[in-house]
């Protein structure tokens, strides 16, 4: 129902279906995919062109009316649903993807094409990208460019910034950044899609990508290995990065395959349960089995099972990949998503515990992560959704360690308060004036990352 004049100029740059006004239309596109952070949304907005999203923000910006942009809505800091009042841009029909260049082994996608459709558009091509996640399936371009979204990839190909090699995104004036061309050496000035990766749309709305792929890796194997704790994981890491067909190595532990198992209705894998688990993949042109193997041998650790047929290694990688949706069955979590160096992962596993103990007696920590990057995902669990204590002596503890409050997920609206524990006053300082000189108006995800 079209009831005022911002609405209505919406509809008629995008037409009226585009527009959602009703309650059960907005629903959507207002909670995120924790439930914990929710807002009541102006209107939803659906541009299916890059000129409709220009248009778009330009009748924000002229309306002064603040806009969340939208992927998928699989972020997990509440960067991208509505805090009370914001317009939703929601970038999903913008999902035109070009033929694959092969010479240049690189693509040009529209914002919301999924992970999951990249990822098969690049395998017909006989090539890969680069990232990958386990919410592949709903997780758009657009929103994991954002986020500089990483995943279990990044120790071979590097996060989502990594793989941009152009970038097309709108300012909040309606101003068209077009850098496209796909030139893989452009030394001219300040790097834009660089500087827009990982920005959580505070600076402009991404609206395609040029992305970087990879050759396609036909064969896999994958070792699922028990161990005493994160320094005899780490031991393994060490002995795994001796291998060039090294794709990942995560991390996760006796409680969380607990819960997978409990949820997925799954076996444990092996006979008797162990306080600490690693699995690493490996891809290759020829099989990695032998090398993965080779490189694991002599090492210490409890039991171990590899697999390198496809039931098999998606059977191993259910024990890691099942952690999320196994917690968030359990309530809704508190989730904290930290990088330590590796020298201090032992130490910070262990005293993270001990610390939540004292601080929230209540509250349960479920760790697991990617831990050949030394992040960890501290999911606390037992908590009102408002009460930031876990949080706050968690994230103090990884300032304290040397470590980041956000790997991969980003600051969002759940870590604004705590960005000073690991960036500089001159650091914020130098990125509030880039905020403030390319969206002077603050249109653009009022209240992430700065507060
Ligand atoms: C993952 O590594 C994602 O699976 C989600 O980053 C982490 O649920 C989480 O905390
Ligand atoms: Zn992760």
């Amino acid at each position: 129902m079209i009831h005022d004049s911002l609405t209505a100029t919406l509809a008629g740059i995008v037409g009226a279906r585009h527009v959602l006004t009703d309650a059960d239309l907005k629903a959507p596109f207002e909670t995120d995919w924790t439930r914990r952070y929710h807002g009541t949304a102006r209107l939803v907005v659906r541009p299916g062109t890059t000129t409709e999203v220009a248009s778009v923000l330009r009748a924000c910006t002229a309306a002064g009316a603040p806009v969340v942009p939208q992927g998928g809505n699989t972020g997990l800091v509440g960067g991208g649903v509505p805090r009370g009042g914001e317009v939703v841009l929601s970038l999903v029909r913008l999902d035109g993807i070009e033929p694959v260049d092969s010479r240049a082994a690189q693509v040009t996608v529209g914002a919301g094409v999924t992970l999951a459709r990249l990822q098969e558009h690049a395998r017909e091509a006989g090539l890969a990208f680069g990232v990958d996640l386990a919410s592949r399936g709903s997780a758009t371009i657009g929103g994991m460019i954002s986020t500089n979204a990483g995943g279990i990839r990044v120790l071979r190909y590097g996060g989502m910034r990594a793989q941009v090699v152009g970038i097309e995104a709108v300012l909040a004036s309606g101003g068209v950044l077009h850098r496209l061309p796909g030139l893989t050496k452009d030394n001219t000035g300040y790097d834009l899609p660089g500087l827009l990766a990982g920005s959580e749309g505070t600076l402009a709305v991404v609206t395609r990508a040029r992305l970087r792929l990879v050759p396609r890796l036909d064969h896999r194997a994958v070792a699922l290995l028990a161990v005493a704790d994160v320094a005899a994981a780490l031991a393994l890491v060490a002995r795994l990065r001796t291998i060039a067909s090294l794709e990942a190595v995560e991390v996760f532990f006796r409680e969380g395959i607990e819960l997978v198992c409990r949820h997925a209705g799954l076996p444990l894998p092996f006979p008797a349960d162990y306080p600490c688990y690693v699995l690493a993949e490996a891809a290759g042109r020829v099989d990695p089995l032998p090398e993965l193997a080779a490189a694991l041998d002599g090492a210490t650790f409890e039991d171990s099972a590899l697999a390198a047929d496809r039931a098999g290694r998606d059977a191993l990688w259910a024990y890691r990949e099942r952690h999320t949706e196994a917690i968030n069955a359990e309530g809704v979590p508190h989730k904290l998503d930290v990088a330590l160096p590796l020298d201090t992962l032992q130490h910070f596993a262990e005293g993270v515990r001990a610390r939540l103990r004292e601080t929230v007696p209540a509250a349960r920590a479920i760790l697991f992560g990617h831990i050949a990057d030394g992040n960890l995902h501290v999911n606390v669990l037992g908590l009102e959704p408002t009460d930031d204590r876990a949080t706050d002596a968690v994230l103090r503890f990884v300032a304290e360690l040397g470590g980041s409050i956000s790997a991969e997920h980003g600051i969002g609206v759940a870590k604004t308060r705590w960005l000073h524990l690991t960036r500089t006053a001159e650091e914020v300082g130098a990125m509030a004036a880039i905020k403030a000189a390319l969206d002077p108006q603050q249109v653009l995800n009022p209240g992430v990352i700065f507060g």
